[in-house]
């Protein structure tokens, strides 16, 4: 078994500079740097303890997580309306039951569950709930939350904070910072909706109209400002359509040009944009109805051309859509595209987008995020990316010796801090 730490033991050449590493050492290496780094999940649905109930945790969330609900329906007659008539406990015993005990869990949502309860030292192939709810039910939150991050591997977990939110916004005022947790302003409500939304920022004290005017963006200027004070996000976000377009004649592309952008500039975070999702299509499942569409990229070039001083996080939804993704950041540095998302988050696409973005940007991208919505879910989310990206990066070291370049431990250990935390800290401007 490979020493864990070879930093020191390196073999060295005569002129003193570390000869490199084995394919079998670069293999073993790799695994123990992903192992050993605490990661940034930079986007989650997570919240910090003090945001109260709006955090989700325990075996009946993750059991009715909107990605198992679209498999229940495909293998149990139950309809949606019978579904969201039932109890959450009911609700989680109805999928345990279809998706775990008459099926095998090999989806990748269903094994991550499984993943869960092992981590926990929890049976993985229980008749029903009982002993599972009993362990959840015993855990204190703030505890609970340590122990899953350090299962994880992660140290923090950057949040989705809509200050639209009725259920959310007020909790903010006296909320207490918690440094495992860094807050995001999502601004979807503005940018998609504000047909359905502008009332409620008048209401909140700021002298808006459904109508653009002037007066009315900075106004909007006002709100995002106020919230940034409050909350220090550590960048802004929003959901957009496959039909996303920039420039056009819309509140949308008026409001990113002469409201968020600036106040982004103004507080130095980047914008969040995550394109192609195709929302509601079967909105009869509710969050699981959501589906995707292939995007037109240049309202993303367009972007990135005409705002130099803005830099912008980018996931995008369709597979079809990542090798342009690539393309372009190589073209507009204030581009970082990141993570594997909603549906491209399984090994077998994480792994063709990591390797197309390893052989284009090198290492100078954010390879994944989890995108929990409960707690516990960031130990499988992880535990896959670590195991999924380990031969990638292994493979990509030893193709590099293999061309003539000595690879050594302090080349991993440094490439995997960037990828999993400095490219986000970096371009977040975030002190460390
Ligand atoms: O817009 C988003 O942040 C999406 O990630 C979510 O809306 C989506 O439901 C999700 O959780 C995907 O993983
Ligand atoms: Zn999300």
């Amino acid at each position: 078994m490979m020493p864990t730490n070879t930093l020191e033991t390196a073999p060295v050449s005569r002129n003193g500079s570390q000869l490199g590493l084995s394919p079998e050492q670069i293999l073993s290496a790799v695994s123990d740097e992903l192992r050993a780094t605490e990661f940034i999940d930079m986007h989650t649905h997570l919240f910090k303890p003090s945001l109260g109930s709006l955090g989700l945790w325990g075996i009946d969330e993750l059991i009715t997580y909107h990605y198992l609900e679209a498999e229940l329906f495909r293998s149990n007659p139950i309809t949606p309306d019978q579904y969201w008539s039932l109890s959450k406990q009911q609700q989680a015993d109805v999928i345990w039951q279809t998706l775990f005990v008459e099926n095998a869990p090999v989806s990748e949502a269903t094994r991550g569950v499984v993943a869960v309860l092992s981590a926990f030292g929890l049976p993985t192939a229980s008749k029903d709930l009982t002993e599972a709810r009993k362990f959840f039910a015993s855990q204190k939150l703030e505890e609970h939350i340590e122990n899953v991050f350090r299962l994880a591997g992660i140290s923090e977990a950057v949040m989705t904070n809509d200050p639209l939110d009725p259920a959310e916004a007020p909790l903010w005022k006296d909320s207490a910072p918690h440094n495992q947790f860094h807050g995001v302003l999502r601004i979807d409500r503005i940018l998609n909706k504000w047909a359905d939304h502008w009332q409620a920022v008048k209401a909140a004290g700021y002298e808006v109209e459904q109508q653009l005017s002037a007066k009315t963006l900075a106004e909007v200027r006002r709100f995002l400002t106020d919230w940034c004070h409050l909350m220090k996000p550590v960048y802004m976000a929003c959901s957009l359509p496959d039909t996303f377009a920039y420039p056009e004649e819309s509140v949308r592309a008026t409001m990113l040009k002469e409201a968020v952008l600036p106040v982004c500039r103004q507080f130095d975070i980047p914008m969040s944009l995550m394109i192609g999702v195709r929302y509601q299509v079967n909105p009869a499942i509710k969050l699981a109805g959501d589906g995707v569409g292939k995007s037109d990229l240049r309202a993303l070039e367009n972007l990135c051309r005409e705002f130099p001083d803005n830099r912008f996080l980018t996931s995008l939804l369709s597979r079809e859509n990542q090798h342009e993704l690539c393309v372009y950041a190589r073209k507009f540095a204030n581009l970082m595209p990141f993570g594997c998302w909603w549906f491209l988050n399984n090994p077998s696409i994480v792994e063709e987008m990591t390797r197309e973005r390893i052989e284009m940007l090198g290492m100078s991208f954010i390879p994944q995020h989890s995108d929990a919505r409960v707690l516990e879910q960031v130990i499988y989310k992880w535990r896959n990316t670590r195991r999924t990206l380990a031969p990638i990066l292994a493979k990509t070291y030893a193709t590099l010796a293999e061309d003539g370049r000595a690879v050594t431990r302090e080349d991993i250990h440094q490439d995997i801090q960037r990828l999993f935390r400095g490219n986000f800290e970096s371009f977040c401007r975030i002190k460390t």
